[in-house]
């Protein structure tokens, strides 16, 4: 149907036009083709004065429109320290190029009324004029060279990197299809190293496990940074090209694959700050959903963003992140809530290159759970057995793990702080495989703790080794978590 109406419309139109041609060649043939043509010259020359004003005007009209939707105008102000740079020197491209705008443009209508087709008027020949090409370039020139000095100057300044000797934050942003994943240094104020051949389901930046750097760096899902300082920001990208948007800050950089780059800002506005400038104007005290009477305003809602300002495929729209700029309490309250990716998702998996050793903040945190447990034993009349938590044994023979010394150390100490104290190993086994060769093995296994704690230098007339082989289960011995009880090594304590 409206198709129909379209070509309907269409036709009309037409034969409109056929007509008026028709009318037009008649009247032209009744007044004579001269004065029918100075007439047409005459009118469209008007039109195009009318055409001028109107069209200067709307082109204010929509700029006081749109004023508070340009960068650095209205509520748009940055919240960066070099961000005003950026902005002026838009304003001062915009003044220059909006003054030559108008003059050409009224020049140019100006021009088509003064010098429309009359009777008896004729063309001016000038063939040349020295002074008007010397006007026309070198005014452009002075006014252009200005513009870029001016704007290298801004850029130099924007651009420049950190200087090694000052305090600064470097985070790394990585982007990918489609999103972006933010990495922070650590405790260390270090980003460990990559390699994206190391790039795995579980390690999606490709962090090399053996450098330590990468142990204590964090990879949160938004950004949140302290006020007033100043932030470096490693720039990569894992597939295609992306690019780094803060628009709030001015800050605006490619992401290439293979080629990392970076940006360097300062945030100088907190995101309640800016919230409350926003709060002065009144296109942001609107709910933002009318239909919720509980909807906060807008203004109330306004978060910093991430995005992506490359069309970097059909999920690029995803790659929105929060921006969060906080007071330096809240930035540290927040970096403490923060788990290390490595400890919360790679520690003791088969790729922890560290399994065979405990950092020491795990020693310092075990052995105080050692000493507690230790100390409650103690005080307990009736219990004497003490189960260790961390001293296993390979598969089947009485070599100790590597990381069964750090209890077996703590007990060395516990021996010394307390000298009258005397105690019985004793190995235990699940009921798999022959009776007997699980009571030579937990009496083996005995043997070799014991032999441990007196290459320390505890005295053998403390210690006996005892071993009771699949005797005293802890647990049944037909789940697998039943037979994990049962083998254990513990230690009792005869006397104190
Ligand atoms: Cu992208």
């Amino acid at each position: 149907m409206t198709a129909l109406f379209a070509i309907l419309t269409i036709i009309l139109i037409a034969v409109i036009v056929v007509q008026i041609g028709r009318v037009t060649e008649l009247a032209a043939k009744i007044r004579g083709e001269e004065d029918m043509q100075f007439l047409s010259n005459s009118r469209h020359a008007n039109l195009l004065l009318v055409f001028m004003v109107l069209f200067l005007g709307a082109v204010i009209a929509s700029g006081l429109y749109y004023k508070n939707y340009f960068l650095g105008f209205g509520p748009q102000d940055p919240a960066s320290v070099h961000g005003s740079a950026i902005d002026n020197m838009f304003k001062v491209t915009l003044f220059f190029t909006g003054i030559v705008f108008f003059i050409t443009h009224i020049l140019l209508f100006y021009f088509a009324w003064r010098y429309r087709g009359e009777r008896g008027k004729k063309a001016v020949f000038m063939p040349h004029d020295n002074r008007l090409e010397i006007v026309w370039t070198v005014i452009p020139a002075v006014v252009m060279a200005f513009l870029v000095i001016s704007g290298l100057d801004a850029w130099n300044e924007v651009m420049a990197d950190v200087d090694p000797e000052e305090e600064f934050i470097e985070i790394e942003a990585t982007g990918w299809q489609f999103a972006w994943q933010p990495r922070y240094p650590g405790e260390d104020g270090k980003l460990g190293k990559k390699d994206f051949r190391m790039i795995t389901g579980v390690n999606q930046l490709g962090q090399d496990w053996t450098d330590k750097k990468n142990l204590d760096d964090l990879m949160p899902q938004e950004i949140v940074l302290p006020v007033g300082k100043k932030v470096r920001v490693r720039i990569t990208s894992r597939d295609v090209l992306h690019n780094f948007y803060l628009p709030h800050f001015r800050v605006k950089m490619d992401a290439v694959p293979g080629m990392p780059t970076y940006f360097v800002f300062t945030p100088n506005k907190t995101t309640e700050e800016y919230r409350q400038e926003l709060r002065n104007y009144p296109e942001y005290q609107v709910p933002v959903d009318p239909s919720d009477p509980e909807s906060p305003m807008l203004w109330e809602d306004f978060n910093y963003e991430l995005a992506c300002a490359e069309l970097c495929g059909k999920g690029h729209y995803s790659m929105k992140r929060v921006v969060r700029i906080v007071s330096e309490e809240e930035y540290q309250a927040w970096l403490d809530q923060q788990q290390p990716y490595y400890f919360g998702s790679i520690r003791g998996t088969e790729n922890d290159p560290y399994t065979n050793e405990w950092f020491d903040f795990e020693i310092k945190q075990r052995q105080t759970e050692f000493n507690e447990k230790l100390e409650g034993l103690i005080a307990d009349e009736g219990e004497n057995i003490f189960v260790f938590d961390h001293v296993n044994f390979e598969v089947g023979s009485a070599n100790l793990t590597p990381v069964s010394k750090y209890e077996l150390d703590f007990l060395v100490e516990a021996l010394n702080k307390y000298p009258n104290m005397q105690i019985e190993l004793a190995g235990h086994t699940d009921s798999q495989g022959e009776d007997e060769v699980n009571q030579t093995l937990s009496e083996q296994r005995a043997q070799v703790v014991q032999d441990y704690l007196r290459n320390k230098g505890v005295s053998e007339s403390r210690l006996r080794a005892a071993g009771y082989g699949e005797t005293q289960p802890l647990d049944s011995n037909d789940t697998d978590a039943g037979r994990e009880q049962n083998r254990r090594t513990e230690f009792r304590i005869l006397s104190m």
